[in-house]
């Protein structure tokens, strides 16, 4: 029986300053995703993009709070989150562009409801934990994670009438190399599992992934969601994204780790994010991100 996969595009880039991430679900499509998806075997259903309302004059107010477009992330949010509730109510795999980061917001408010224990792999150069108080740019997409566990704006916290989404010990960030100062002390105090360029340079991307699976089977996850941040990568290899770091994980290692993901059988949902085809050579970023979900559903050479 054919699989179903449900592509859900959000179109968003208020959650950063840079603009062009809005056409990331475009340049992702252009690149190719559902011919090569369904030479896999699986039915794609392709929902199109959640509209994003421009911010109106009054949108200018929540920079007070160090929130940018607080009122237009919210109402996406919801938005994103009904759309991805249905999809993983029908039983069919959500598969959300971006648009930045933020969009994590809804996605994980719409699929968390439907597990009692979801686990997360946040691939990312970040961490995405600050909130208004300990962001140094007042940008929601590097805040999607600590909104997810509760922490942050109510308004955030409570898209889709819960909070919170996720449990601390049941997420697992890789690639990180950039975190702010209250990122920090947020990892420390929750105790979140955390595998730095620095585990992966000294163990090798083999052995960072089969941990992380361990690690989250041993809490007993009954679904994994996987947040991909293309920065996650290097940007020699994805430099369409707004906020790049040198020193990221490689091409290869990337697709070997997606390869372990597809033999582990728990990715129950993912999200592509940050792909900025303005900043992007030829998309080559988006093209990176369809031969990463190439490998993610089960694409073999031989
Ligand atoms: N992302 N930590 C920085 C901030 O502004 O909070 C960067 C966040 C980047 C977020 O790439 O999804
Ligand atoms: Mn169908
Ligand atoms: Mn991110
Ligand atoms: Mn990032």
């Amino acid at each position: 029986m054919k699989k179903h996969i449900s592509i859900i595009g959000v179109p968003m880039d208020l959650g950063q300053s840079r603009r062009g991430v809005d056409m990331g679900p475009s340049a992702i499509r252009y690149a190719g995703v559902v011919e090569r998806l369904e030479q896999l075997d699986y039915e794609i259903h392709d929902k199109g993009d959640i509209e994003i309302g421009r911010p109106g004059k009054d949108e200018e107010a929540t920079l007070g709070n160090n929130l940018k477009y607080l009122k237009a992330v919210t109402k996406a949010s919801e938005k994103l989150a009904e759309s991805v509730d249905e999809v993983v109510a029908k039983g069919s795999f959500p598969l959300v562009f971006g648009g930045d980061h933020s969009i994590a917001i809804g996605t994980l408010a719409g699929i968390a409801k439907h597990y009692d224990n979801l686990g997360v792999i946040w691939y990312d150069a970040h961490g995405d934990l600050n909130t208004g108080d300990t962001s140094p740019s007042g940008n929601i997409h590097g805040m999607p994670l600590a909104v997810s566990l509760g922490i942050g704006h109510p308004d955030l916290t409570n898209i889709a009438g819960y909070s919170p989404k996720i449990k601390a010990e049941n997420i697992v960030i890789i690639g990180a190399r950039s975190l702010d100062e209250g990122e920090k002390i947020l990892i420390r105090e929750k105790g979140i599992r955390v595998y730095t360029m620095h585990e992966i340079d000294r163990l090798g991307m083999t052995k960072v992934m089969e941990e992380a699976i361990d690690y989250l089977k041993a809490r007993n996850i009954d679904g994994v969601h996987l947040s991909l941040d293309l920065d996650g990568l290097d940007p020699d290899e994805a430099p369409g994204v707004g906020t790049p770091v040198l020193g990221g994980i490689s091409y290869r290692e990337s697709h070997l780790a997606m390869e372990i993901l597809e033999e582990s059988k728990l990715i129950t949902s993912a999200e592509f994010v940050e792909v900025n085809p303005i900043l992007d050579e030829k998309n080559k970023t988006a093209t990176v991100a369809v031969a990463l979900m190439g490998s993610l559903f089960g694409e073999k050479l031989l």
